[in-house]
């Protein structure tokens, strides 16, 4: 079977404009499975009337996306999955490096075309401690820091390659962080600064008047690319493709409207939401979606499931999350105009349940320390503050904690302190709780919550 690369072009199904013409307008830290299957194609659209943004992808803890896609002149498959699936080829990937090609990373985010560095690098890659901030004492933030070869965090490359940019005299561009952080543009922003404070130069000067770190808020269900879907992806195109991807028809992004002056994509155009009120979004999607997404992980995984649309069969799951949706995290939103909070959660429901993704509840279970604080434990305390019950919303954290006690297929970067260890323990751990480490109620409540 023939590989999808440049010389199997055209095809039927995309991309819909010649990749010659293409211009490198992002540079983007993660190029995975959610990146190509929510952003890239959004950049394909637009190409297709201006073609200067074609994605340079850097992948900074695996070669695997690189040597998938490179061979494949950047070109992958989009699996839209509903009950009529449809295909199709993305074309504004370019090109995949990897962090041992730094000169050429940092060329690339010095070039005059870049106008976004973007992120997709889940929620550990960004170093940052409980309270948000960057954590100085991580380890590939103390190496950066000492400033001795290549840098090994994402806020280190943004840092050297922001430098870079100054040094070639192109001007600022836009930072946009993409993972499900509460304020994720601001949040980099500090981190960035607080980094380059460490320089003793005057970069973190620069930056403060050059580069804009607006938030944003994504969406799409992507679940992990497996042999199946390359199975169908080759039985469909009649093409061999290494890393296609999968989701849902469903996309949302939501950008903060607050880019460096200059060109800039016209995101509006494809579809993206510009706002000037991204918390509201951010918030209702990071409670709702991704607070019942691992309450029905932990709650599934311990019921026997392993997907999201099967623990969505399970009667007693579907009205769990539904009533925590509804009664307990609604309440702790504050929506911005025109988001109808009821609408939402019956579209998030609909989703969870589509039968034609299977999203492993596994997949979704992993690196609980690092989303349980923003998924449910800030609506815990905004339940508390307002002298709401926390019952219901101490039952999802309870199923994390043993979970980790159980340890099977436990994956997070504290798994060495969580595996194995009593509630009572892991309750102790201010990296994850914070400030809850040291309430009774909410411990009381987490250790008094039973199975559903
Ligand atoms: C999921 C998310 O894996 C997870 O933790 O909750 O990836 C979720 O599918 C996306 O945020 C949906 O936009």
């Amino acid at each position: 079977m023939t590989r999808l690369s440049q010389a199997a072009l055209p095809l039927p199904n995309g991309p819909r404009y010649d990749r010659a013409t293409l211009r490198s307008g992002i540079v983007h830290f993660g190029p995975g499975a959610f990146h190509r299957a929510h952003q890239v194609p959004v950049y394909d659209a637009l190409n297709a009337v201006d073609p200067r943004w074609g994605v340079v992808g850097v992948s900074l803890n695996s070669a695997s996306v690189a040597n998938a896609l490179n061979p494949q002149d950047g070109l992958y498959t989009l699996a839209l999955l509903d009950a009529a699936p449809s295909f199709e080829v993305v074309g504004a990937l370019r090109h995949v490096l990897t962090a041992g090609e730094g000169a050429a990373i940092l060329d690339t985010i010095a070039a005059s075309d870049t106008r976004v560095l973007s992120a997709t690098v889940t929620e550990k890659g960004y170093c940052y401690a409980a309270d948000g901030s960057l954590d100085m004492d991580h380890p590939a933030i103390v190496h950066d820091r000492a400033g001795e070869g290549a840098p090994r965090s994402l806020v280190g490359w943004i840092v050297a390659g922001l430098a870079a940019r100054r040094a070639a005299g192109v001007g600022g561009l836009t930072v946009l962080s993409c993972d499900n952080l509460a304020d994720n543009g601001a949040k980099l922003g500090r981190a960035v600064a607080a980094l380059a404070a460490t320089r003793g130069d005057d970069l973190a000067d620069w930056i403060a008047g050059a580069v804009r770190f607006p938030s944003t808020m994504v969406d799409a269900i992507t679940p992990a690319t497996d042999d199946a879907l390359r199975a169908r992806v080759a039985e469909a195109t009649g093409l061999e493709d290494a890393w296609p991807v999968q989701r849902e028809r469903f996309w949302q992004w939501v950008v903060e409207d607050d880019f460096a002056p200059g060109e800039r994509p016209d995101l509006a155009a494809a579809g993206v939401t510009l706002t000037h009120d991204v918390r509201g979004y951010e918030l209702a999607k990071l409670r709702l979606l991704n607070g019942a997404h691992s309450s029905l992980a932990y709650l599934g995984l311990e019921r026997g499931h392993a997907t999201v649309a099967e623990a969505m069969r399970d009667p007693a799951l579907a009205s769990f999350a539904e009533r925590l949706m509804r009664e307990d995290i609604a309440a702790s939103l504050t929506p911005p105009a025109g988001l109808d909070v009821d609408a939402y959660v019956t579209t998030i429901l609909d989703r969870f349940a589509n039968p034609a993704i299977a999203h492993q509840l596994i997949q979704i279970a992993a690196d609980g320390s690092q989303k349980l604080p923003y998924r449910l434990l800030d609506t815990v305390r905004t339940a508390q503050a307002a002298g709401r019950p926390i019952d219901r919303l101490a039952v999802p954290v309870a199923a994390w904690l043993r979970f980790v006690e159980r340890g099977k297929g436990v994956a997070d970067p504290l798994a060495a302190r969580l595996v194995g260890r009593l509630a009572r323990e892991v309750l102790g751990l201010r990296e994850v709780f914070g400030d809850l480490v040291d309430d009774p109620a909410f411990v009381a409540a987490v250790l008094a919550a039973r199975p559903i």
